[in-house]
């Protein structure tokens, strides 16, 4: 598809919500391809990630980004900040809420959109929780009360329903335009990144109440021999969470290991020897060098 082409629509759209909606998980079924790790858990994301998705006529680049809380530690505010600057300079705002479920974090992040002045569409997700689903229609009502918003899409992202009629409501919003990344890129992120958070995903998945919240992961080595090769460190904050992340006789971290790497390999395509250190960084999390050296931007 040459640039020029007339008709052609591209431009930039944010995913923002409170943790644990659904952003990553939309912007991977849109997408048809695993970008952003999910977990049961809140405040999976970290950093914004872009997700590319280029059809005919079109390209949408989403921006998944980590879900705005109240932060207390320095790392939340570090990820606060990643979500809050992907609102701007962006052609559309995707609001992603719980259906069914309003909260003052919700009120809050309603407080920033109003600022921006960019058109919002609400996606209200995890529609297959509720049944019947005429009990939407009040829920529904209630939403476009609170803020003025270009369009509300119920939808499922977990089951993939209803996804086409947000991305109708995105597209003619969407100005002119050439293609803003090669048309075969699916995100901004390097295949190192993505494989750290690959292995970032099982510390989320197999380990217990706040460990996942002190664990970083970082890819030392990437090698593409016969078979690529990855080293990678897990920081954790203190040695009581070295014991949990090895467990017993080392069979967590053998079973995160064996996770990670089939993750991976389905990532790359590619047979993979995968070897995971773990290492203590004391406080890390809440230590602007640390964090700036691990990537987070202020
Ligand atoms: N039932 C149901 N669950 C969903 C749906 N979409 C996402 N989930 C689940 O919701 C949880 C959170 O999903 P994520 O995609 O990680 O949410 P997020 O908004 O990116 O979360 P943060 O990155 O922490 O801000 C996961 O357990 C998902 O499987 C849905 O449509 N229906
Ligand atoms: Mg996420």
């Amino acid at each position: 598809m040459s640039d020029g082409e007339a008709g052609f629509r591209s431009g930039m759209v944010a995913l923002v919500g409170r943790p644990n909606v659904g952003k990553s998980t939309l912007m991977n079924r849109i997408l048809g391809e695993k970008v952003s790790i999910v977990s049961r858990r809140p405040q999976t994301t970290r950093h914004r990630i872009l997700g590319i998705h280029s059809v005919e006529g079109c390209q949408m680049v989403f921006v998944d980004t980590p879900g705005i809380h109240q932060a207390r530690k320095k790392i939340n505010q570090y990820m606060i900040q990643a979500a809050t600057a992907a609102l701007e300079g962006v052609d559309v705002i995707v609001l992603v809420v719980e259906a069914l479920r309003w909260s003052a974090g919700d009120d809050a992040i309603l407080e920033r959109l109003r600022e921006t002045g960019t058109p919002v569409i609400a996606a209200v997700n995890k529609v297959d929780l509720v049944s019947p689903r005429e009990k939407l229609l009040p829920y529904l009502d209630e939403l476009s009360t609170r803020f003025d918003f270009a369009a509300l899409v119920p939808l499922s992202a977990g089951r993939g329903e209803n996804l086409t009629a947000l991305l109708t409501e995105i597209h003619r919003r969407l100005p002119e335009g050439p293609p803003l990344f090669p048309e075969g890129q699916l995100t901004d992120k390097s295949l190192r990144f993505l494989c750290g958070e690959l292995i970032r995903e099982q510390l989320f998945h197999q380990l217990g109440e706040e460990v996942p919240y002190s664990t970083e992961v970082q890819v030392e080595e990437f090698e593409e021999e016969e078979r690529i090769r990855i080293n990678a460190t897990i920081l954790v904050e203190r040695e009581s969470q070295k014991a949990i992340v090895l467990g017993r006789e080392g069979r967590r971290i053998k079973a995160i290991g064996a996770r990670a790497r089939e993750a991976i390999e389905y990532l790359l395509e590619a047979r993979v020897r995968l070897d995971l250190f773990v290492r203590v960084r004391e406080g890390w999390t809440g230590d602007d060098r640390a964090l700036r050296e691990l990537g987070f931007e202020e």
